[in-house]
C-alpha cells in the first residue's frame, strides 16, 4: 500500500480500539462461552524486552483468535510491583522504591500496548496498590487462621559484614553480593507457609493438567515423594532410640554404622553419656553455618565425629554399631538421621573410606555391568558435562538440580576420551572404567559424579532372612519383619519444605501479625503474636529514608517508629507489629482470582465472578517459572478451596510456555556480548505487526530460537504483498475451483495450528495461499476477507485498515466495524476432502506398485484394482496369496 506508515496507523487504531473498548471484557456475553486467557503479568523492570515481547506478542495472537473464534475471551495484564530491584534502585538512585516502580509502570503500559494487545486494561492489577496488598495479607491472616501460617527458626543468609539477611540472588558464589564477605547461616525467627500438608494432592492433581510433561516432572521432583521405611534404632545401655528414614531398607544387613544430622536433637539429650561433647559443639557450630548446599550430596570430602560413649545397635543382627553426627546428613530431611551403608549408598561410602569404617557388601553385583553412571548438574556448561549428557541416558533426578545419566558400558573408550580432553580424573580412574568396574572419579569440576559404589539391584547376600531375594521383595520381607517387632514400618516422606515467606525488605506487603509481650507472658509462650483485625487492612507500608536492613538482621521497617510501635488487637497493651515483607510470590500466588473482580473493596473477589471466570483456561508463560510460581498458586487455590472460598483445587487447566529468544549469533542475549535485540527500535523501523508477526513465525513457539534479521524483513515483504494484493483487486466474480479449495485447507490448518498455538506453521500455511492467489490472479471476495481474517490475530493493525479503509469496497463482502469483531472464517468440509489419493501396494511388506484411487475407496474395491495391476501381477504369478491386508487410504499389502 502507497505511504503506509506503521508509526501513524498503528497508533491510530490502537487510539481507536481503545476509545471504543472493543477489549473490555463483560462478565457475560448472550450466546458466548467465557474464555479466560492469561499470561503470566511481568515485574515492572522498566523496560520491555525481547523476551517479554515473545510472551505477549503471540499470546496476543491466540486471545484474539479465540475471541474472534466466538468466545467471550477475558485477557488482562498486571504488573508484580514488589521486589527487591526497586529497593536496589532507591538505594543506588536515591529514588523512593515507589516511584521508581509507578515510573515504570508507566513505561511498560505503553509499550504492552505499542505490541498491539488485545487487553481488558480496566482490569489491571499492581501488587504494590494497598487496594491489592491488603488482600494478600487477608490471605495471610485466612491461612494463619487455618493454621497454615506459622512462625518458626529457620536458617537465613547473613552477612556478617553488612550485618544484613540477604536474599538468594543476593549471595553470589557463597559470597555477599556488595562487600564479596562470606556469607553464612544465621538462625532467625521468620513466618512460614504449610505448603506440605498439601504435597500429597500437589502431585496427585497434576495428573489431569493439561501442562507440558516436562513442566510436571520439575513439579514432582520438586515435592520429591519418597516411599521410604522408618526404624528405630536402639541405643546401647540406654531406653532411647535413633529413628531414621531409608528407602533402601532392604539393605539393613550392610548398615554398619549411623550419622546424625548436627542438629539432632538426641545430641543434646544424650550430652551426659557423650565424652566428646565439647569436640561435637564445635563442629555443630560450624556445620549450621553451612548451606544445605555446600553440605550436599555432590561434596566429596565428607566430614563428620564420632560420638564416643554412644554406641547404636542394628536390630536385624543385634550388631554394635558407631554413631556419627556429619553434615551431609540435612535436620531438614526424613528424621535428619540415617543408617548409613557404605557398600552401596555412595555419600555412605565416601564416609566409611574416610573414618576406615567397615563396608560389608549385601548385593550381588552383576559380573559385567551394563552402564555406568553419572550425576550431573544441570546447569553444569562444560563441554565434559553436555556431551556425556549426550552420550547417557537421562534417568531420575536425584536432587532437584542434579540427574543421573546412564552411559553404556560399551561407549567407555570414548568417555574416557571426553575426561582426558576436559582435564577430569586420573589414569587410575580411567583403568576402572575400562574394566567397567566400580569406580571413584576425584573431579575438579564438583557438578559430575560417577557412582562409586553398586547402588542397583541385585540378589541380595550377607543379609539373614533376606539372603536370595530382590530389592522389592526384600523391602517388603523387612516391613513385615519391622512391623511384627514393632521397631518400624513403611512411611512415605516428601522433599517439600513449607514455604518461607518472611523477607527484610522494604518493597513488599508487610505480615499483618503484632507480637504482644504481655500476651506472649500470660498465655504461655507462642501465644503474643496477634492477627491484624480484618477491618484494619491494609496495614500501610510506612514512609521511610532509609531502605537499608537494620544491623540485626531485621527488616528496614524496623527503624520506623510509628510504624513498629502499636496496640494489641487483644489486650489493647502496648505491641509490636512484624516488620516483616512477604515474599513477592506471595503476591503473584492470587492475582488471577483478582483480575476477575479488580475493584472490589469488600472481598478478593465475589464468589460468582470467580465461578465465572476460573479456573484460567490457558496459561502462558516463561518455563523459568515452572516450579515455585506454579506450585504456590496452586497451594493458594487448594487452600482457598478447602476455606470454601472457591470451588475448584487447580488454578490453570491449560498451561504452556515460550521457549527463549537467543541473539542474532546463536547465543543467550547479554549486554556483555552486545547482542541484544532492542524491540522499540524494531517497532521503530518495521511497525510493531511485522515484529509481532516475526515472533510468530521464527520457530516452534515452545522453543524459540535466534534472532534473524532476515526473518523480519521476509515478513515485512509478505505483508506488504499482501496490501499490493488488494491494490490489484479487479473481478469479485471470478471463481476458481482450485484456488478454493486451498482456501478452506487454509482455514482449516490456520484453525488447528492456532489452536494448538503452532504459529509459525499457520503463517506459512498464510504465505502459501498468498503465493496461490498470486499465480492464479484471481482474488475474490472470499479469499480477501478469509485472508484478512486469519492474518487479523497476527497483524492488527494493518488488517484492520485494509479493512476499515474500504480497500475492498469493490469486493462482495460489506465492511462492518472493526476486523477484531468479525467472526473467524469457516471451513467447508466438503471442499477439503482430497479427491485421489496414492494407494500403495505391497507384497510380503515391499513396495512394488503405487497407483491413483479415489479418495474413500473400499476394501473390496482396492483389493480387486490392486491384483489387476500389470506389475503386481507378475509378481505373483504361481503364488499361492495367504492373506491381502488393506489399511484405508494407505495401502494394500499382499502376503504369499
Ligand atoms: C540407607 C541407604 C542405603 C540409603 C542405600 C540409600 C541407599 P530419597 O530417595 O531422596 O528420599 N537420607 C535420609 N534422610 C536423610 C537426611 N536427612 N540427609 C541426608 N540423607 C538422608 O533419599 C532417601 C535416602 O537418603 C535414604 O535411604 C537415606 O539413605 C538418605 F543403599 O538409607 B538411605
Ligand atoms: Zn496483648
Amino acid at each position: 500500500m502507497e505511504g503506509y506508515n506503521p508509526q501513524k496507523i498503528e497508533q491510530k487504531w490502537q487510539k481507536i480500539w481503545e476509545e471504543s473498548g472493543i477489549y473490555k471484557t463483560p462478565d457475560k456475553v448472550e450466546g458466548k462461552k467465557n474464555f479466560y486467557h492469561l499470561v503470566m503479568f511481568p515485574y515492572p523492570s522498566g523496560n520491555l524486552h525481547i523476551g517479554h515481547w515473545f510472551n505477549f506478542a503471540p499470546a496476543d495472537v491466540y486471545a484474539r483468535f479465540k475471541r474472534i473464534q466466538g468466545f467471550n475471551i477475558m485477557s488482562p495484564i498486571g504488573f508484580d510491583a514488589f521486589g527487591l530491584p526497586a529497593e536496589n534502585a532507591a538505594i543506588s538512585q536515591g529514588i523512593h522504591p515507589k516511584d521508581w516502580t509507578y515510573k515504570n509502570i508507566q513505561k511498560m503500559r505503553e509499550q504492552l500496548k505499542s505490541i498491539g494487545t488485545c487487553y481488558d486494561w480496566s482490569r489491571e492489577v499492581i501488587t504494590a496498590d494497598p487496594k491489592y496488598y491488603k488482600w494478600t495479607q487477608w490471605m495471610f491472616l485466612q491461612l494463619y487462621k487455618a493454621g497454615l501460617a506459622y512462625r518458626a527458626k529457620v536458617p537465613a543468609n547473613f552477612c556478617p559484614s553488612c550485618k544484613t539477611v540477604l536474599a538468594n540472588e543476593q549471595v553470589v558464589d557463597g559470597k555477599c553480593e556488595r562487600c564479596e564477605s562470606e556469607v553464612i547461616q544465621e538462625e532467625i525467627e521468620q513466618w512460614l507457609f504449610k505448603i506440605t500438608r498439601y504435597a500429597e494432592e500437589l502431585l496427585k492433581d497434576l495428573e489431569e493438567l493439561d501442562w507440558p510433561e516436562t513442566t510436571k516432572i520439575m513439579q514432582k521432583n520438586w515435592i520429591g515423594r519418597s516411599e521410604s521405611t522408618e526404624i528405630n534404632f536402639p541405643i546401647k545401655d540406654s531406653n532411647k532410640k535413633i529413628k531414621i528414614v531409608t528407602t533402601r531398607t532392604d539393605t539393613i544387613f550392610g548398615a554398619t554404622f549411623l550419622v546424625l544430622a548436627p542438629e539432632h536433637p538426641l545430641i543434646k539429650e544424650l550430652k551426659n553419656q557423650i565424652k566428646n561433647y565439647k569436640e561435637l559443639e564445635d563442629y555443630i557450630h560450624k556445620s549450621i553455618k553451612k548451606t544445605d548446599f555446600e553440605r550436599g550430596i555432590l561434596v566429596k570430602c565428607k566430614t563428620g565425629i564420632k560420638l564416643e560413649g554412644v554406641i547404636a545397635i542394628n536390630p536385624v543382627n543385634n550388631k554394635e554399631i558407631p554413631i556419627y553426627i556429619s553434615d551431609f546428613v540435612l535436620i531438614t530431611y526424613g528424621t535428619g538421621a540415617i543408617m548409613a551403608v557404605p557398600a552401596h549408598d555412595d555419600r555412605d561410602f565416601e564416609f566409611a573410606k574416610k573414618f576406615g569404617l567397615p563396608i560389608v557388601n549385601v548385593i550381588e553385583k552383576p559380573k559385567n555391568p551394563d552402564f555406568i553412571a553419572a550425576y550431573i548438574y544441570d546447569d553444569d556448561n562444560s563441554t565434559v558435562a553436555q556431551t556425556l549428557r549426550k552420550m547417557g541416558e537421562p534417568l531420575e533426578y536425584i536432587t532437584p538440580t542434579v540427574r543421573t545419566y546412564h552411559i553404556s558400558v560399551g561407549d567407555t573408550v570414548e568417555v574416557i576420551a571426553v575426561l582426558k580432553k576436559g582435564r577430569v580424573g586420573t589414569d587410575e580412574d580411567y583403568k576402572l572404567i575400562v574394566q567397567g568396574r566400580d569406580f571413584n572419579l576425584e573431579m575438579k569440576t564438583p557438578s559430575i559424579n560417577f557412582i562409586s559404589v553398586y547402588m542397583e539391584d541385585g540378589q541380595h547376600i550377607n543379609s539373614g532372612f533376606l539372603n536370595g531375594l530382590y530389592k522389592e521383595k526384600a523391602i517388603e520381607k523387612m516391613h513385615e519383619w519391622l512391623e511384627k517387632e514393632g521397631i518400624g514400618g513403611p512411611a512415605v516422606y516428601y522433599h517439600l519444605r513449607d514455604w518461607l515467606i518472611s523477607r527484610q525488605r522494604y518493597w513488599g506487603a508487610p505480615i499483618p501479625m503484632i507480637f504482644c509481650q504481655k500476651c506472649a507472658l500470660r498465655q504461655g509462650s507462642g501465644q503474643g503474636w496477634q492477627p491484624v483485625p480484618e477491618k484494619d487492612l491494609p496495614v500501610l507500608l510506612p514512609e521511610i529514608k532509609d531502605f537499608r536492613p537494620t544491623g540485626e538482621g531485621k527488616s528496614p521497617l524496623a527503624k520506623s517508629k510509628k510504624f513498629v510501635e502499636t496496640s494489641c488487637p487483644k489486650c489493647q497493651g502496648p505491641a509490636q507489629r512484624e516488620t516483616d515483607t512477604m515474599d513477592t510470590f506471595v503476591c503473584s500466588s492470587w492475582y488471577y482470582f483478582r483480575y476477575t473482580d479488580p475493584k472490589n473493596d469488600k472481598e478478593f473477589a465475589a464468589k460468582e465472578k470467580i465461578k465465572t471466570w476460573l479456573p484460567v483456561n490457558m496459561y502462558i508463560g516463561g518455563a523459568e517459572h515452572t516450579v515455585m510460581h506454579l506450585l504456590y498458586s496452586r497451594f493458594f487455590t487448594k487452600a482457598l478451596r478447602d476455606l470454601g472460598y472457591v470451588g475448584f483445587g487447580e488454578p490453570f487447566l491449560s498451561l504452556r510456555h515460550q521457549g527463549i529468544i537467543l541473539g542474532p549469533d546463536g547465543q543467550k542475549m547479554s549486554k556483555s556480548r552486545g547482542n541484544v535485540v532492542d524491540p522499540d527500535k524494531q517497532v521503530k523501523k518495521y511497525g510493531s505487526d511485522v515484529i509481532r508477526m516475526y515472533l510468530c513465525f521464527m520457530g516452534p513457539y515452545n522453543q524459540g530460537g535466534p534472532w534473524n534479521p532476515k526473518g523480519i524483513a521476509g515478513v515485512d515483504r509478505f505483508l506488504k504483498r499482501v496490501k499490493n494484493l488488494l491494490n490489484n483487486l479487479k473481478d469479485s466474480e471470478e471463481k476458481n475451483n482450485k484456488l478454493e479449495k486451498i482456501l478452506h485447507k487454509t482455514i482449516k490448518k490456520v484453525t488447528e495450528d492456532i489452536e494448538n498455538l503452532r504459529f509459525n506453521t499457520a503463517i506459512s500455511a498464510l504465505m502459501i495461499l498468498v503465493n496461490e492467489m498470486q499465480k492464479f490472479k484471481i482474488y475474490n471476495s472470499e479469499c480477501i476477507k478469509s485472508l484478512l481474517l486469519m492474518l487479523g490475530p497476527f497483524a492488527p493493525h494493518i488488517t484492520e485498515e485494509l479493512w476499515q479503509k474500504n480497500i475492498v469496497k469493490n469486493l462482495e463482502f460489506s465492511v462492518q466495524g472493526s476486523i477484531h469483531s468479525q467472526p473467524w472464517p469457516r471451513y467447508d468440509p466438503k471442499l477439503i476432502k482430497e479427491e485421489n489419493l496414492q494407494l500403495i501396494i505391497q507384497i510380503n511388506g515391499k513396495v512394488r506398485d503405487k497407483i491413483e484411487v479415489e479418495a474413500g475407496i473400499s476394501e473390496e474395491k482396492a483389493k480387486k484394482l490392486a491384483l489387476s495391476q500389470e506389475k503386481i501381477k507378475q509378481w505373483i504369478a504361481n503364488k499361492e496369496i495367504k492373506k491381502i491386508i488393506f489399511v484405508p487410504g494407505k495401502l494394500v499389502n499382499i502376503v504369499v
